[in-house]
């Protein structure tokens, strides 16, 4: 199977899986775990932020984060196709008492000016905006990298209102391999930052929370409520440590992969994608010319070994990682022909 329905589905690494085997362990939750405590002090440095937490999963840090950022009865304003709004099953309003403010977004990039038209102080009638949530890279709009003057600018302006910004950066580390800005600078200006060590980085496991020792000591309190106390931790932080230190080096290589996997989609007919605007490792695009349902043509493409997700009716997502080759790209892109041949059928 190729599978490219996201970078979540990598395996550990011989090295991943030598360190985890090897990995110096204590109770975490006494903080005793001497390599969850090298991977937050690893992170924190790397970040450029006074400390880190290991969590489980980017949705917890998330969900973590939005929590030290807001009180409940307030707002969260966010890009209309992020993650916690769609992907967390409204873990912004189940656990920090918050509705989402959407917004929507060429390219899933917010901007000053379009935050501020929603920006709400408490009013008789209004909740109050209580942080701004941002995605970088923007998974669902394409894996698209915020302009580093607009992502400071929204930072400045925020702070300026006496309001938090969390960045949800899953993907950060693509952010930086893309624009060639250290992760360190891209969130300087950032409250907190959630980023995923089980995404592009490739660990089988866990996201980190960076920020100020004051947040990340509230942070360790609510992961706990969050049944996140993990215990023996460090076989997996152990992953993670790799993962944070040499998978970066290499995420150029899925980004060309990407690139060409959006120019062989765009000249097949039926499918549109700007291939300008792959400049990470997702690929969305649109089958709506084909005539063939998202899923039906997901579901062909899996009887001849590619997996793709529809994200909707129209629309696809493809996704490269450090398990699939330059070939297993040109492979999928047969395979996409031959379905799109075989379209009448399958319709
Ligand atoms: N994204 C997953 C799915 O949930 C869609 C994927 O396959 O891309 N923030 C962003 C931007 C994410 O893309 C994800 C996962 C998360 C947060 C949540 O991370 P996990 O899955 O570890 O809870």
């Amino acid at each position: 199977m190729i599978d490219l329905r996201s970078d979540t589905v990598t395996r550990p690494t011989a090295a991943m899986r030598r360190a985890m085997m090897e990995a110096e362990v204590g109770d975490d939750v006494y903080q005793e775990d001497p390599t969850v405590n090298r991977l937050e002090a690893r992170a924190a440095e790397i970040f450029g932020k006074e400390a880190a937490l290991f969590v489980p999963t980017g949705t917890m840090g998330n969900t973590i984060a939005i929590k030290l950022n807001t009180e409940a009865g307030q707002e969260v304003i966010c890009e209309a196709r992020g993650h916690v709004l769609n992907y967390e099953l409204s873990m912004t309003a189940w656990f920090s008492g918050c509705l989402i403010r959407a917004i929507p977004a060429e390219d899933g990039i917010l901007s000053w000016s379009a935050i501020k038209k929603e920006y709400r102080p408490l009013g008789p009638h209004w909740a109050p905006t209580g942080c701004i949530e941002l995605e970088n890279t923007h998974n669902m709009a394409g894996g698209t990298v915020y302009p580093q003057a607009v992502l400071d600018e929204i930072c400045d302006e925020a702070h300026n209102l006496g309001l938090k910004v969390h960045l949800d950066g899953a993907r950060v580390f693509n952010a930086s391999a893309a624009s060639g800005t250290p992760v360190r600078d891209i969130t300087a200006k950032i409250d907190t930052v959630m980023f995923c060590l089980s995404k592009a980085l490739g660990a089988p496991v866990g996201s980190m929370v960076a920020g100020t020792q004051k947040d990340m000591d509230r942070a360790r309190l609510y992961r706990k409520r969050l049944g996140g106390g993990m215990r023996q931790a460090g076989v997996l932080a152990a992953a993670g440590l790799i993962a944070l230190e040499e998978t970066p080096k290499r995420l150029p290589e899925d980004h060309a992969n990407a690139k060409f996997l959006a120019q062989g989609l765009s000249a097949l007919s039926g499918i549109i994608v700007d291939p300008a605007k792959v400049v990470t490792n997702i690929v969305v695009f649109d089958v709506s010319a084909t005539g063939v349902p998202a899923a039906a043509i997901s579901k062909e493409l899996k009887d001849r070994s590619v997996l793709i997700n529809p994200i909707n009716a129209t629309t696809m997502r493809a996704v490269t990682h450090y398990d699939v080759s330059r070939e297993d790209c040109e492979v999928a892109l047969g395979a996409f022909a031959e379905v799109l041949q075989a379209a009448p059928r399958v319709r």
